[in-house]
């Protein structure tokens, strides 16, 4: 089912004119030598979005994985679009979060930027139950109006499919929307680095990436590819200060 919603991703960067960034070597691809297991990504430049990156791990029934996140030009404050969708099919298990992932928690910038995601969070209920996070802090680089549920793929697929498109819809015409202020450009980007770093430090699918792939290449893929900010010489020296 994710297939038919990178396809449709992929449409969407098509006809807004992306381009297709280079990968890291033995990134773009890698099977499983332990487990039925395939993991391809993408990663695109599109007008406005520095990079918009895409993996999708196919790993039969046992996991089903859709991930995404756009990272703006940096003269746009505007939210990151994330997106991080699990099945797994043995278990009639569904988790899914989709979110305009705000770079600041002040009011007027989350009225500003997230009023569309409001509104379809109001229309989506089975994703507007407060599901509870167990790694992330919910108050940091995510919203109060996020889509979130972990429910069984029977009740949640369709809702899912319905919701994911117009999540495109609002984030493109949110997008659209916007002025580029090349003031913002230091700020943005110290903004971006942070959230690079937080979320390599917080993704709890790390521990899935060395199951199936190693630890090598978990370790590489984390912090090439997934958050290239956190392979940075600022977050290497951030991390060795905090003893890790
Ligand atoms: C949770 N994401 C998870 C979990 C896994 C992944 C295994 C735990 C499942 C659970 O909580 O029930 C898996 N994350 C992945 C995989 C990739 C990945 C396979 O990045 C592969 C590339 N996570 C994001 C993004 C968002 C996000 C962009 O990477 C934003 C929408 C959210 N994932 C997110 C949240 C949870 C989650 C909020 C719940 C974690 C929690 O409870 O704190």
């Amino acid at each position: 089912m994710f297939e038919a919603f990178l396809e449709r991703l992929a449409a969407d960067v098509a006809a807004r004119g992306g381009t297709a960034l280079t990968l890291p070597q033995g990134l773009d691809a890698a099977d499983s030598s332990r487990k039925q297991g395939r993991i391809r990504s993408q990663a695109w430049q599109l007008p406005g979005i520095a990079r918009l990156r895409a993996t999708r791990l196919d790993a039969g029934a046992a996991v089903q994985v859709l991930n995404a996140v756009a990272y703006p030009d940096h003269d746009r404050e505007q939210p990151l679009l994330g997106i991080d969708l699990l099945s797994f099919g043995t278990r009639d298990k569904l988790v899914a979060v989709m979110d305009f992932q705000p770079l600041k928690q002040e009011p007027a910038y989350l009225e500003h930027y997230l009023a569309p995601l409001r509104r379809l969070q109001g229309s989506y209920p089975a994703f507007a139950a407060g599901e509870e996070m167990r790694s992330y802090d919910a108050n940091r680089y995510f919203s109060p109006w996020l889509l979130f549920a972990r429910g069984t793929i029977s009740t949640l697929q369709d809702p899912l499919a319905a919701a994911f498109g117009q999540l495109l819809d609002a984030y493109w015409a949110m997008h659209d929307a916007q002025i580029p202020n090349p003031a913002l450009r230091a700020e943005v980007a110290a903004l971006q680095l942070d959230y690079d770093i937080y979320s390599a430090e917080k993704d709890p699918a790390h521990g899935l990436f060395c199951s199936y792939f190693g630890k090598e290449w978990a370790d590489r893929f984390v912090h090439e590819f997934l958050f290239p900010g956190s392979a940075t010489p600022v977050a290497v020296a951030a991390n060795k200060g905090a003893g890790r």
